[in-house]
C-alpha cells in the first residue's frame, strides 16, 4: 500500500546526549512540583497490558468453516492488505509489534483461536491441548496468556441468544463452552502465572423487547452454574455492553446486570470503554467499582460516535481512565487489556499506536503532580488546583516519554514506523489477502 513520506532522519538513532539533556530538564521541571520521573517511568513500563490478537485477523478466528461475526453484533470494517490466517502469522505479527511496544506485556486469546490441526473440533470440546502453541510461545517470550470464551460466531447462537437463551439445550452448550473456557485458562495459569477468564456475550433482542426480566434470570443462573467450580490462578471477569449491531433494544448482559453480578458472587468486572454511553465516563467508574469489586478488567478501546472499536489514542478518555486508575490507589486490581480491530489500516501498525498510546496514557497520569492538586483541592483553592492540572498540559512530557522508551529498548518518535513499513514490503504484501 502507499507509504507517505517521512522525514530521512528517521532511520537513525536516536542521539543519547540530546535525549538525555531534554530528560535531566524535565526531571527538574517536574521534581519542583513533586514528581520523581524515574519512579513514575518504573510504574508505568511495569504495568502488563494484554495485547488482543483479534487485532491481527479482524476477529475472524481458526476454527474450520468460521462464521461470520453477524452472529454476534461485532463488526470490523476495511480490507488493508496482509492479515493474518494462521496462528503462526498472529504470533510473528504480533513479534514485531510487541518490540516496538515500551513495557511488559500479556497476550489475549480468545477460543476461537484454537489450533486443532485443520479438524473442527465444539466449542464445548476444546481443552487445553489444542491451546499449547500460544502457551510455549508466551513462555518463549516471558508474557502471561489471558482467555475469553467465544460466544459469538457461532451456529449455537440461536435468535441472538447464547447463555441465557430459554432453550435448555442451547444454555447448556455454552455453559459447556463457558466451563472449558475456565479450564483452558487455569491451564495457562498453571504454565504463565494467573490469567484472566473474561466473558462477553451478545445476548440480546433488536426491537421492543416484552420479556427483559426471562433472559437475565437464565443468564444469571447459567454463570453460576459456569462459576461454581474454583479455578486456582484463573481471575474470571464479566464484560457488560450497551448495545450491539442488529440488538439495539435490549442487552441481557448490561452495566447493572454485570456490576451486581460481580458484586455479589465476587468475580471481576470488565469496563469496555466503547460499551457505555458516548459522554459516560468509564474513568469516573473506577473509584466506585473498586470498593466493592476485587478485580477490575479494562478493555481499553475507542469508540467514535459508537462502539466502533477505533485504534486507541492518546485522548481525553484515555487521558482520564489513566489518571483515575492511578489516583484510586486502585491500580494493583486493575487488570489492562486493549480491545480494538481496524482492518483498515496496517494491522501491526494498529496494535503499536493503541497499545504505545495506552503505555504513554499511564505514563502520564503517573507523572500528575497529584499531592499538590489533591492539597490544593482539600484546602478549597479550586484555582490553584486548576491552574496545576492546567500545568500538566506544559511540561516536557515527551521528554520523558522518549527516555522511557529509550529505557525499554523501543524507538522513539515515529521510528518505529521504518520496522512496520519493512515488515509490510518483505511479509504481508506476500499474503494472499
Ligand atoms: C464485544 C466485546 C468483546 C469483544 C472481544 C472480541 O463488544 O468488547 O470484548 O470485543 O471479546
Ligand atoms: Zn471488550
Amino acid at each position: 500500500m502507499p507509504f507517505a513520506r517521512l522525514p530521512e532522519s528517521l532511520n537513525q538513532a536516536a542521539k543519547p546526549e540530546q535525549l538525555q539533556q531534554a530528560y535531566s530538564y524535565a526531571q527538574e521541571r517536574f521534581a519542583e512540583l513533586g514528581v520523581d520521573c524515574e519512579k513514575a517511568i518504573e510504574a508505568a513500563l511495569a504495568v502488563p497490558l494484554s495485547a488482543h490478537c483479534w487485532q491481527a485477523d479482524d476477529v475472524t478466528g481458526l476454527e474450520a468453516g468460521a462464521e461470520t461475526l453477524d452472529s454476534g453484533g461485532l463488526k470490523a470494517t476495511g480490507n488493508y492488505p496482509g492479515v493474518a490466517t494462521t496462528g503462526d502469522q498472529i504470533r510473528q505479527d504480533f513479534e514485531v509489534a510487541a518490540k516496538l511496544i515500551p513495557g511488559a506485556l500479556r497476550f489475549n486469546i480468545h477460543a476461537m483461536y484454537a489450533e486443532t490441526g485443520g479438524r473442527p473440533v465444539a466449542r464445548d470440546e476444546l481443552d487445553p491441548r489444542h491451546f499449547t502453541a500460544w502457551v510455549d510461545w508466551c513462555k518463549d517470550h516471558g508474557w502471561g496468556l489471558d482467555f475469553n470464551p467465544t460466544c459469538f460466531a457461532h451456529p449455537m447462537v440461536a435468535d441472538g441468544l447464547t447463555l441465557s437463551h430459554h432453550r435448555k439445550t442451547v444454555r447448556d452448550f455454552w455453559v459447556r463452552h463457558c466451563i472449558a473456557s475456565r479450564e483452558i485458562a487455569r491451564y495457562f495459569a498453571r504454565h504463565l502465572g494467573p490469567s484472566v477468564c473474561n466473558i462477553w456475550l451478545p445476548d440480546g433482542r433488536k426491537d421492543s423487547t416484552v420479556d427483559r426480566r426471562g433472559p437475565r434470570e437464565r443468564l444469571a443462573k447459567a454463570l453460576d452454574t459456569v462459576l461454581a467450580h474454583k479455578m486456582p490462578g484463573v481471575i474470571d471477569t464479566v464484560e457488560s455492553k450497551l448495545f450491539g449491531i442488529g440488538v439495539e433494544d435490549y442487552t441481557v448482559g448490561n452495566h447493572e446486570f454485570y456490576l451486581l453480578y460481580a458484586a455479589t458472587r465476587g468475580c471481576g468486572i470488565c469496563f469496555d470503554m466503547g460499551h457505555f454511553h458516548p459522554t459516560e465516563s468509564v474513568a469516573d467508574k473506577i473509584s466506585a467499582t473498586a470498593l466493592f469489586v476485587k478485580h477490575i478488567l479494562l478493555h481499553v478501546s475507542r469508540g467514535v460516535r459508537w462502539d466502533s472499536d477505533h485504534v486507541v489514542r492518546l485522548n481525553d478518555e484515555l487521558r482520564a481512565l489513566c489518571d483515575e486508575a492511578v489516583r484510586s490507589g486502585a491500580m494493583g486490581r486493575l487488570l489492562w487489556a486493549t480491545d480494538f480491530f481496524d482492518a483498515s489500516i496496517n494491522r501491526i501498525a494498529a496494535w503499536v499506536l493503541g497499545l504505545r498510546a495506552v503505555r504513554k496514557a499511564l505514563l502520564f497520569a503517573l507523572l500528575e503532580p497529584y499531592k499538590l492538586a489533591a492539597e490544593a483541592e482539600r484546602v478549597g483553592d479550586g484555582a490553584a488546583k486548576l491552574a496545576i492540572e492546567e500545568l500538566r498540559a506544559e511540561l516536557p512530557f515527551g521528554a520523558v516519554w522518549d527516555w522511557a522508551c529509550h529505557k525499554a529498548d523501543t524507538p522513539l518518535g515515529l521510528a518505529w514506523l521504518v520496522d512496520v513499513r519493512r515488515y509490510e514490503e518483505t511479509v504481508l504484501s506476500q499474503r494472499g489477502r
